[in-house]
């Protein structure tokens, strides 16, 4: 074990999603200028590292995650000596960062696929149905003959967006030619073809790119995307949204050959360089064979990010996700929130019709958790219990991840009007899901300009909402109770306490003190000379007697604690 090396392994890492982080040119998106001007914020706030979603050039019809160029900078957000100089400054102040790769698919912007549609396939009326046409350019991708001499699909798979997955190529006289390509996501993201040599080799050329001007890793798109079993079957009933090896597009076997060569090439470097994936797999012991030693160093913790309010639930969660990841002797991570799905704060609020029902999530979470989004919810308790979650995450063993606007307690944005809604979600399927932009809205820096400070007033490609004033970093900076300020200190004091840190020596499983109906208790022991620390959330209706406690060291929200019971929707850190 290298303790340098291995800083992954016990890290913060802030997620920036450029289009709303902060925008110095003031067109309404955020850019690279922007974050370098918040660099004194992120030291501040006490992160290790920053992952950075998509910034590369990009037609921008997924907010970037359809890239035309892996080795380039999307002009909106700048230029590639300014992303240098990002990554220089962050480097400079200690912060490391790792950036998005989004190997699935292309843009259909990318010089590939615009190079493909320029050899359209031969109308070979006789060609039997799922025919391959893996010739010159469409190599690539996934051509396939559709069925019923080429009028319908190659098969029933679903894109993740709504719809089929597959859509029609033109031959040279503009009329459907019978072949299609493959999109699991939007048609604007034609799936790569990872059995293409060339594909892997131009991705290794990328990964290198980076690397050489000091990246300290990447978080994987889609990792759990990259083979299609082979003869392209139909996807069994029922099977179409499970990220499990049943589904024929999800967690095939084959593409761990390509982490397996990815970590071979990261492994060159010194220090090593590291990969976070985003895998939607389950079961955990699925998932954690991702991070075998010789493929990716950690990935997402899905489940976690899913758990309902309940302390028993989440106590499983922690508990399974951990053990299945030490098999592979990997640390698990945790993670509350990302640009897919909705802010804590409005997915924990109970709805005002039912207080005290509480939903297990559907499975469709991945893309917003749509439930009933248009029911007035309860915001005060949902962010209450936002705060009391993030400081459970960040008392965990192991790497967390903050999503930006995160550490302002922010909501999800529901009144967003549809014509400026840009998910690809909301649109493919004309307004049916909701889709993700309300976690995506321009962060509120100070009260400097009509736009929050973040950029000097001019409109945003999403609307605030008008009451975010409150929310503004500068106003809270000013509140010692605010949601800025319990992060802070929560930060803070995960470097100071010996307690709170380790798991660079060994995967240690958690003390678990007591998982009783609403309470979730847990001991991170002595070390270094630091003093243990009980963990204790209360994720019930009423308050909560905590049997053995001690000082305290945080609360949630002040006052949480009192006299040995703590109250519900809260968190409270103790000298165990
Ligand atoms: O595959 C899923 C469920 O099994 C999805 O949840 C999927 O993994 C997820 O939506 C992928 O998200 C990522 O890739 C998308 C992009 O729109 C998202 O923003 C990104 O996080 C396509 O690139």
């Amino acid at each position: 074990m290298n303790r340098t090396t291995d800083w992954w392994r016990e890290a913060v890492v802030y997620q920036i999603y450029p289009r709303s982080f902060a925008d110095a040119s003031s067109d309404g998106i955020g850019d690279i200028a922007g974050i370098r001007s918040k660099v004194p914020y992120l030291k501040e706030l006490g992160i290790d590292a920053v992952w950075l979603s998509p910034h590369y050039p990009s037609p921008m019809l997924d907010a970037g995650y359809d890239v035309a160029d892996y080795r380039n900078v999307e002009p909106i957000f700048g230029t590639l000596p300014e992303m240098e100089s990002l990554i220089n400054e962050l480097h400079a102040v200690g912060i490391r960062m790792l950036i998005d790769i989004v190997p699935n698919h292309t843009s259909w912007d990318h010089p590939w696929f615009k190079e493909a549609l320029a050899a359209p396939p031969t109308n070979d009326k006789d060609a039997p149905a799922k025919s391959r046409y893996a010739e010159g350019p469409w190599s690539r991708y996934h051509l396939l003959r559709g069925q019923d001499g080429g009028t319908s699909e190659p098969n029933n798979w679903d894109s993740v967006f709504g719809g089929p997955a597959w859509h029609q190529v033109n031959d040279a006289d503009g009329k459907p030619s019978g072949w299609w390509y493959l999109h699991i996501f939007d048609k604007s993201q034609p799936d790569l073809d990872w059995t293409n040599e060339e594909v892997r080799a131009d991705f290794r050329t990328t990964l290198r790119f980076w690397f050489d001007r000091g990246i300290d890793g990447f978080r994987i798109d889609v990792a759990h995307g990259l083979a299609k079993a082979e003869g392209y079957p139909d996807c069994p009933p029922l099977v179409e949204k499970d990220p499990t090896s049943k589904n024929p597009y999800w967690d095939q076997d084959a593409l761990h050959e390509v982490w397996r060569e990815w970590r071979a090439l990261a492994n060159e470097y010194e220090p090593g360089r590291v990969f976070v994936a985003e895998a939607w797999v389950h079961p955990a012991e699925r998932n954690a064979r991702y991070l075998r030693e010789d493929e990716l160093h950690t990935g997402f913790n899905f489940p976690f990010l899913r758990a309902p309010w309940d302390a028993h639930r989440m106590h499983e969660i922690i508990d399974f996700t951990m053990e299945a990841d030490a098999l592979e002797g990997a640390p698990t991570t945790w993670v509350l929130e990302n640009h897919d799905v909705w802010r804590a704060a409005s997915r924990y609020a109970p709805l005002i019709s039912d207080v005290a029902e509480e939903v297990e999530s559907d499975g469709n979470l991945t893309l917003g958790d749509e439930r009933d989004w248009d029911k007035p919810r309860d915001h005060v308790i949902g962010r209450e219990r936002a705060r009391a979650a993030l400081l459970n995450m960040l008392a965990l063993p192991g790497t967390s991840y903050v999503y930006q606007g995160q550490e302002l307690g922010l909501d999800e944005v529901f009144d967003i009007p549809g014509e400026m809604r840009q998910d690809p979600a909301f649109i493919t399927t004309q307004g049916e899901r909701v889709g993700r932009d309300g976690c995506r809205v321009p962060l509120p820096w100070d009260t400097s300009s009509a736009s929050l400070g973040f950029n000097d007033g001019a409109e945003l490609w999403l609307p605030q909402p008008a009451d975010w004033k409150k929310y503004a970093a500068s106003v809270q900076a000013e509140d010692p109770d605010s949601a800025l300020s319990l992060t802070r200190q929560a930060l803070q004091l995960r470097k100071e306490l010996p307690a709170l840190g380790g798991i660079s020596e060994g995967v240690e499983p958690l003390v678990w003190d007591i998982a009783l109906d609403g309470l979730l208790s847990y001991v991170r022991p002595a070390r270094l000379g630091g003093k243990a620390i009980r963990v204790v959330m209360n994720t019930g209706l009423e308050p909560l007697e905590v049997p053995k406690s001690g000082d305290v060291i945080l609360e949630s929200h002040a006052g949480c604690f009192l006299n040995g019971v703590l109250v519900p929707d809260s968190t409270v850190w103790l000298w165990a």
